[in-house]
């Protein structure tokens, strides 16, 4: 297709009408909320990243400075366009930037690498790459380079800090008049990346519409208004904190939005006393390290009122101990960045924040709790957890076979987690359906890894499972049956890592066995193998 068309999601007309006529998609779109902020907020402070701070002036400045430069370097509205930084001021100026210019930010992580890199950039069909000179140690000019040789259709390469042969981000300008107007809200504003649970990471397409919704209803429903202060502390590309309600939500009400460069409680719990902070988002783990760290830290962390858990389940037990530890209320988040979004309300008994994961943002998600033949399970038991509703998508951007397993005919989304649903449509996680690992809410894809296993020329088969891990929450283990004589395992962590993988990928543990050990007759699905490997590996430990 013509990269130049605005990318669309398209859903049946009935429920457009429905959407509208709820008052859920509003016609609003970034650009255009933006633009409102400046005004209404103007000098308010908007983001805080360190030392620097931008009030909504100043957002709407800086972002308009950068999507008039991309657009002055050639691009066109409708590209899509790369980025790759961290928790840094210039993410959010880059993709408020992208969002006015009409380009489509297409999200990916630091720890991402040129294996991913190039994937994402192919499968969006991207023109340029936004990156930084250097985070947390990595040069990404470098990462630059060799996509460029890779994907010779990126044709712009734009850096935030010393940009050696690239355009530097602190550079751009350009005629604000060549922003373009408003773009249609039920075009696609971004391109987000899935959890990957089978192979490679889909692209997910959002709209201006569904998007603003999501976070608008998120901000009502977790208690966020102009004068909350929201604390980024996972990666600020993941769905979780960008959208839940996230960075984008504290923006839309005209909150503040800071930025910590990582989740350690030694980078955020100073931010937190300094700037007042009120709402942040965790995964499970890094909850528990904080509400023990909170008891005896030096700094002052009273203005926090709400701890959001998600990304991963929270055991009841776990939750427990964060609610006797926590001076703050805590709420449950079970998300995903294809929509559906689950939260326990603030006002809700203690039974269903400890011990559920929340029910749906919106009267009109429709969840349907299936067997493995699709037939609706008794009110009360699990099953696979299929959604539909006004900002959960309807496909994933050009991939027709991923559409063809993951969507029904009639357009629901197959989560791939099993539920449980209680009275009053709360949801309980059970566990899933498809093979991945939730390493610490980073979703690792089993099949994706053994592919690189497999690679290996001492590799003869290999099986990554999730193992139970005390921190983690799950963790990965990698079971391989040798060619030859056995490598070391160091070898073939390496060997992942060396294929240009996120590091969170490379298996955590590596165990040699002789075979798979399937006696059964006929043939086993991988889905079983690494069931049963997973049993024997907890029966033996
Ligand atoms: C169990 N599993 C959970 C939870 C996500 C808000 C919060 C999280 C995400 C996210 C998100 C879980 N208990 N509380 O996008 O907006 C697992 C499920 C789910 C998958 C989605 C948001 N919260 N999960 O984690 O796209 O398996 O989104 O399908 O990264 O994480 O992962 P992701």
């Amino acid at each position: 297709h013509d990269g130049r068309l605005p990318l669309r999601q398209v859903w049946p007309d009935a429920l457009v009408e429905r959407y509208r006529a709820a008052g859920y998609w509003r016609g609003e779109t970034f650009p255009g909320f933006l633009r409102e902020r400046a005004r209404d907020c103007a000098d308010d402070v908007a983001l805080v990243a360190g030392e620097s701070r931008y009030t909504y002036a100043e957002l709407w400045r800086e972002s308009g400075r950068i999507g008039a430069g991309l657009l002055a370097l050639g691009l066109v509205p409708g590209d899509r366009v790369l980025v790759q930084l961290g928790n840094v001021a210039e993410f959010v100026l880059t993709v408020c930037g992208l969002f006015r210019a009409g380009l489509i930010p297409v999200y990916s992580l630091p720890a991402h690498r040129l294996t991913e890199i190039v994937h994402f950039a192919r499968k969006s069909e991207a023109s340029a790459y936004v990156t930084a000179e250097r985070y947390e140690g990595f040069d990404y000019r470098t990462l630059a380079r060799e996509l460029r040789t890779e994907v010779t259709a990126i044709a712009h390469v734009v850096v935030a800090g010393a940009a050696e042969e690239f355009n530097a981000l602190d550079a751009l300008g350009g005629d604000e008049d060549s922003l373009p107007g408003d773009p249609d809200p039920q075009s696609v504003a971004f391109l987000q990346i899935s959890g990957g649970s089978t192979g490679l990471s889909k692209l997910i397409p959002r709209t201006h519409d569904d998007y603003i919704y999501s976070f608008r209803a998120s901000n009502e429903i977790c208690g966020i208004d102009r004068d909350s202060v929201y604390l980024v502390a996972l990666p600020v590309a993941h769905n979780f904190p960008a959208s839940s309600p996230g960075w984008l939500g504290a923006l839309y009400t005209g909150a503040r939005v800071v930025l910590s460069p990582g989740p350690s409680t030694a980078q955020a719990f100073p931010l937190i006393e300094r700037e007042g902070v009120t709402s942040v988002g965790l995964v499970p783990p890094l909850a528990l390290l904080w509400a023990d760290a909170a008891a005896s830290t030096q700094y002052d962390l009273s203005s926090l009122q709400v701890m959001q858990v998600g990304g991963a389940k929270l055991l009841p037990e776990a939750a427990r101990r964060l609610r006797e530890k926590l001076d703050c209320q805590l709420q449950q988040v079970f998300g995903m960045a294809e929509g559906l979004v689950n939260y326990t309300r603030l006002d809700d008994p203690d039974d269903i924040v400890l011990e559920t994961q929340g029910r749906p943002i919106s009267a009109d998600d429709e969840v349907l709790i299936v067997d493995d033949q699709g037939n609706p399970v008794p009110e009360g038991s699990a099953g696979h957890l299929l959604v539909r509703g006004p900002y959960t998508i309807r496909g994933y951007h050009n991939d027709d076979s991923a559409n063809a397993r993951s969507f029904t005919v009639d357009g629901f989304y197959r989560t791939g987690d099993m539920v449980q649903r209680l009275e009053g449509g709360y949801l309980v996680v059970q566990g899933r359906a498809t093979d991945h690992i939730n390493r610490a809410g980073e979703k690792i894809s089993a099949e994706e890894i053994e592919d690189h296993l497999l690679a290996h020329p001492a590799v003869f088969d290999a099986a990554v499972v999730s193992i139970p891990d005390a921190y983690l929450g799950e963790r990965s283990c990698a079971f391989v049956i040798a060619r030859g004589e056995r490598s070391r395992a160091v070898e073939l962590k390496r060997w992942v890592r060396e294929r240009g993988l996120a590091a969170f990928k490379v298996p955590d543990q590596v165990v040699f066995v002789d075979a798979f050990g399937t006696t059964a007759v006929g043939k086993v699905s991988r889905r079983e193998l690494r069931a049963r490997l997973r049993e024997r590996f907890l029966d033996e430990s």
